[in-house]
């Protein structure tokens, strides 16, 4: 007698451990299935949850003497650009991004590759931009108080 009533308990306890496992993997299966969803980042930059999760970006830049065509862009922090860099200029130009630190020449600058641009020559600057909103500021080496410009970070 204790011991079918025993019995029960543990059948009673399977059972319910059970339907728990199952509602646990139904519940596993379905976050699933939308986090999936999530890995072609959504064009709106933001996702549901309110990560922000900006995709690479890339931007023409014409460099003329002695200014970039543009020379200010918006980007989400932590996103990745490519500057795609013609020198329309007869001049010779380059681009160098401040990483954040507010200085030229430190290490965390970057500079476009390459690094020099003969009149004609394209070539890329690819960054990432740090963690935080803020302002960025970039220049051309070889003209560095004409040819200036700002990366905002918002
Ligand atoms: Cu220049």
């Amino acid at each position: 007698m204790f011991n079918s009533e025993h019995r029960g308990l543990n059948l009673f306890f399977l059972s319910a451990s059970l339907i728990l496992s199952i509602a646990l993997l139904a519940a596993a299966c379905s976050s699933g299935g939308g986090d999936g969803d999530g890995e072609t980042p959504a064009a709106d930059e933001t996702s549901a949850d309110g990560t922000d999760n900006a995709g690479p970006v890339s931007f023409d830049i014409s460099l003329g003497d002695n200014f970039f065509e543009a020379n200010e862009f918006t980007l989400s922090p932590g996103q990745e650009v490519t500057f795609n860099i013609t020198n329309n200029g007869s001049a010779v130009h380059n681009m160098r991004v401040d990483g954040g630190d507010g200085e030229y020449d430190t290490d965390d600058d970057t500079v476009s590759d390459p690094d020099v641009f003969q009149a004609g020559d394209t070539g890329t600057l690819v960054w990432t931009a740090p963690g935080e909103t803020g302002a960025i500021i970039f220049r051309c080496d070889f003209h560095p108080t004409e040819m200036t410009g700002a990366i905002s970070l918002e």
